[in-house]
């Protein structure tokens, strides 16, 4: 049967794009899978794989009418601007559609730049198929648009059942699947939403039902994976271990296949047994999100665990032989430098237990509407003002409301050397120059006088300013394409 009504939908370019692993565009993808399985023709654009004049291209043969773009926050929103400039100009009757996190939290202030007509807030699968089958506005549920310079947020949208959930696959006809299964590497996320209320996470206010694929759809989707070459399978689910019968299946399901595999899992749902277990099938990593080694700041972040849980998950980990990746924050609104010495104290603890487990850590940037948001506003955070001022966030620099910015910055830029691996492995000279004052400095605290943050700020600047020009080879203020 002929589709009738054609759209297309953009996954913009990430920062150090070439350098990550990349991850299908799943915001887009699923999407896209909910309008085909409706009869909606949808191409999709990955701007970290495909040009601006392919964009251009299609959307000059084929008559569309809405444009779907999904952004989080931080670089991302600066690259989904540029391309919504670039449509804008050249097809003016286009409607640029926002959506993901950063548009679901901040709708009235994402339309007010004048390159977006219409927002969808929250999951975008029903409401972004209303508006292609061309519903009115004002029956949206979901939606947010402008009729002038006056602004409409419609009621909320019902998120997407279990059963719902069940029903979507992975559209690999609209993706090159050589582009994100690389040396059998794989990521894939199986589940949304996460039951905790971590006072920092976007999850704790829009997504805290936790909706998972079947384990029978999870094997589904892996073999097709499988199929097209995947071997090793990084689960970015935000809580993978959330059903143990779902697991369960999927350990024997691993072991059948001899799949490697990596998933997050909370510290204190650890023991030695689930420890075992994943490792005899299949698991090479676990990622924690420790977060402090202050349980006054860990509280604060409501992260309902203990310093204790995180110091026996080491043990756990080391005696059972699995790898174990500790993700940590800093900058917390409510932390004070003796907090900060307490977490770097548990890092230490923690690599002495586990000399194998890796570790970063993070600056905390606050997003509205979360907890921690009007903490730090107390504390006289002052957020971005603008859409695009949203895309200068970089997750290694401190905000200026932060006491010790130099202090924060030093530590989390040097923890990306001392704590992965890959740094000891490898042999290069600069490498190791940078790795032995990065460990000198880790060693004795001392994280003043930060030469390699300059450094550092003034050579990021320089690869984003190449990666900007080369992914978007679009020059915004002249319009042209190179
Ligand atoms: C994989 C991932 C990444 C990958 C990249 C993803 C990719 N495709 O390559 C990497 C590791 C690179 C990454 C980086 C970052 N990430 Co990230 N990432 C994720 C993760 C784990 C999964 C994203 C995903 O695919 N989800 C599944 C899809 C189905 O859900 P979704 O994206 O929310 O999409 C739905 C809706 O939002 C909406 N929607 C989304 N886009 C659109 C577009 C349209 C048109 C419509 C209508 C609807 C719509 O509909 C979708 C389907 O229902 C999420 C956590 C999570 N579980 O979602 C964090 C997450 C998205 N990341 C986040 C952040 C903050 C970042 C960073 C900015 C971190 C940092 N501080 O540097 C960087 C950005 C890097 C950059 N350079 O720009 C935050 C976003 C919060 C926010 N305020 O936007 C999340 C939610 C994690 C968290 N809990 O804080 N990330």
């Amino acid at each position: 049967m002929e589709k009738a009504l054609k759209t297309v939908l953009v996954y913009p370019q990430l920062e150090f794009a070439g350098a990550q692993i990349p991850t299908p565009p799943y915001s887009i993808l699923f999407i896209a899978d909910y309008l085909l399985k409706r009869n909606i023709d949808v191409k999709v654009f990955d701007l970290r794989f495909d040009s601006y004049q392919e964009i251009k291209e299609y959307l000059s043969d084929n008559r569309v009418e809405y444009v779907g773009i999904s952004a989080m926050t931080g670089p991302q929103i600066k690259f989904a601007l540029f391309i919504s400039h670039f449509l804008k100009t050249h097809f003016s009757t286009i409607k640029i559609v926002w959506g993901g996190i950063h548009a679901t939290i901040l709708p009235e202030q994402t339309l007010q730049n004048p390159f977006i007509d219409l927002v969808i807030r929250g999951e975008g699968e029903k409401p972004y198929f209303q508006l292609v089958s061309g519903k009115d506005w004002l029956e949206i549920k979901g939606l947010s648009y402008k009729v002038g310079k006056k602004i409409f947020h419609n009621e909320d949208a019902e998120i997407l059942t279990k059963s719902e959930i069940n029903e979507q696959e992975i559209p690999w006809e609209l993706i090159n699947p050589q582009n994100y299964i690389q040396n059998g590497n794989f990521i894939i996320i199986t589940s949304r939403g996460c039951p905790y209320r971590c006072s920092f996470c976007y999850n704790s206010i829009f997504n805290n039902m936790w909706r998972g694929w079947s384990a029978e759809k999870c094997i589904m989707e892996l073999n097709k994976a499988i199929e097209l070459s995947a071997q090793k399978i990084t689960f970015y689910d935000d809580n993978f271990f959330a059903n143990s019968k779902r697991v369960a299946t999927l350990f024997q399901y691993f072991k059948e296949k001899k799949l490697i595999w990596k998933a997050e899992l909370r510290v204190d749902q650890l023991n030695h047994s689930l420890a075992q277990k994943a490792r005899d099938h299949g698991c090479e990593q676990l990622f924690f999100g420790a977060e402090s080694g202050s349980q006054k700041v860990l509280d604060i972040l409501n992260k309902e665990i203990n310093v204790n849980d995180i110091i026996k998950s080491a043990r756990i980990t080391r005696n059972t032989g699995i790898s174990a990746d500790y993700s940590w924050m800093v900058g917390i609104p409510g932390e004070t430098c003796t907090d900060v010495r307490k977490t770097l104290a548990v890092i230490k603890k923690i690599r002495k237990i586990n000399p194998e487990c890796e570790f970063s850590v993070k600056i905390l940037f606050p997003y509205p509407k979360t907890v921690i948001y009007s903490h730090a506003l107390n504390k006289g955070f002052n957020p971005p003002q603008t859409l695009s001022k949203w895309g200068d966030i970089r997750r290694e620099r401190a905000s200026d409301y932060l006491h010790h910015k130099n202090l924060l910055e030093m530590i989390s830029i040097t923890s990306a050397i001392v704590g992965k691996n890959i740094f000891t492995e490898n042999n290069i000279p600069p490498l190791k120059i940078l790795r032995f004052f990065a460990d000198f400095r880790w060693q004795k605290e001392l994280f003043s006088f930060g030469l390699e943050n300059l450094f550092f700020k003034i050579f990021k600047d320089l690869i984003d300013k190449i990666i900007t020009k080369k992914n978007s080879s679009y020059d915004p203020f002249t319009h042209k394409i190179t």
